[in-house]
């Protein structure tokens, strides 16, 4: 299935969704976050923890310097920014890939993004200061809306409309003040003013928040996961995080916002791989074959003189595959393998429809190697039969290699 959001470009870096899941690395400049592992005030020891993450595979960071546990004291901005910008600053020397910083407060998101940060993740999803849409828009940065009702507020009517709508209003929020639509990350708030059980089913359904941007979760070593073990403490919730996070992944998240990089980035592959079926390798391993503007002499139509005497087709195809490495030819597709196919169907026996000759066509590229992830034949068809002059008819379809089956309610 195509993921509903365009890639997004930031630092260098290309997001493709729906290719593989990306692994957002928490550091908290903070001496009261609710994982101790996870509290380095240290700038030095930040930059330090920082270099690790990125070893370990994170795609970007999450840098915040207040808690947002419950029952947690509000930090002044003024603290915030003077346990904030010192880490900061150390760490966007130490790495380059993308840094989010984690606030609820415009001026302490300015300073952020005027100290090397490159994207902003409110917990409040632009609600707490009203000026931090505007921020967020005139950096031109993107940004990460969370859903939150305050602790202990789980008397939902029904969830998934209540989360819906919060983050539909934050989308709502950032369009408002000039940030492009596709630069907004939605986040549903795992452990943000939920029950255990509403937390749980928050993962089971996060591909119903795909139509509102690239889903982000963060699951890492939250009380759900203790509450489900019988109490365990946030120093023994890996494997649960592991197992939300593979879920998560089968669901459709895009981003997993997580204390232990690589953990999960080991996880996630591994996920990746079952639900993600043929794309986990990201879209440096792909190659895309086109094969454009094949010429075809065929009977396909409804109408009986198209299928006596026949007329022109025109077939485009733009076949995608990981390629794993060498200048073997075994070492890619054939596609002169690939144009027989395409011909076999595209000049074969008549159909009726030129959708049945596209869909046709796409089953066969996918047969042919199953190196091909993914697929997109176009069939022209200049002369139909339309009742006036026309440059060209044309039907577009894209196919996916199936992902391994999976039980409903699951995938999306
Ligand atoms: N969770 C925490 C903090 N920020 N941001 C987003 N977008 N989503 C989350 O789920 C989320 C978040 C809480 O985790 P942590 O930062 O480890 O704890 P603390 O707030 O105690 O520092």
């Amino acid at each position: 299935m195509r993921h509903p959001w365009p890639p997004l470009a930031c630092r260098g870096r290309t997001f493709a969704w729906g290719q593989r899941t990306y692994v957002m690395g928490i550091l908290n400049v903070t001496p009261d976050s609710f994982y101790g592992a996870s509290r380095c005030l240290d700038p030095q020891e930040a930059a330090e923890r920082a270099r690790r993450l990125v070893a370990e595979g994170a795609d970007l960071l999450d840098v915040g310097a207040e808690s947002t546990r419950p029952g947690a004291d509000p930090v002044p901005e003024d603290e915030e920014l003077r346990r904030l910008l010192p880490a900061l600053r150390a760490v966007r020397a130490a790495v380059d890939v993308p840094i989010a910083v984690d606030t609820r407060k415009a001026r302490v998101a300015a300073a952020a993004l005027g100290a090397g940060a490159d994207m902003v993740n409110d917990v409040s999803g632009l609600r707490d200061d009203p000026d931090m849409a505007r921020v967020v828009a005139r950096a031109g940065v993107p940004v990460i809306v969370m859903h939150r009702r305050p602790h202990g507020f789980t008397d939902y009517a029904d969830l998934w409309a209540d989360v819906r709508a919060g983050l539909e209003e934050s989308v709502a929020i950032a369009v408002r003040a000039g940030v492009p639509r596709e630069r907004i990350i939605v986040d549903p708030g795992f452990g943000f003013g939920k029950s255990p059980e509403q937390n749980l089913e928050l993962v089971r359904g996060l591909h119903r928040l795909r139509d509102l941007g690239p889903v982000l979760l963060g699951p890492s070593r939250k009380s759900t996961i203790g509450h489900v073990l019988g109490g365990l403490p946030p120093e023994e919730r890996l494997e649960g995080t592991l197992a939300l996070v593979a879920l998560a992944v089968a669901a459709g998240v895009d981003v997993v916002r997580v204390h232990d990089v690589q953990a999960t980035v080991r996880a996630a592959r591994v996920a990746d791989a079952v639900v993600r079926a043929g794309t986990a390798a990201g879209p440096e391993g792909e190659v895309a074959i086109e094969l454009r503007g094949l010429s075809f002499w065929a009977h396909h139509g409804v109408l009986e003189h198209e299928r006596a005497h026949g007329q022109p087709f025109r077939v485009d195809v733009v076949a995608t595959y990981r390629r794993s490495g060498g200048d073997e030819l075994a070492a890619a597709v054939d596609y002169a393998g690939l144009y027989r196919v395409v011909a076999a169907e595209a000049a074969g026996a008549p159909r009726r429809l030129i959708e049945s000759v596209a869909e046709a066509v796409a089953e066969r590229v996918l047969a042919f190697d199953p190196r091909i992830t993914r697929v997109e034949v176009a069939v022209h068809k200049p002369h139909a039969p339309l009742g006036g002059p026309a440059a060209d008819v044309a039907v577009r379809v894209r196919r996916q290699r199936p992902a391994a089956p999976w039980p409903a309610g699951g995938r999306p």
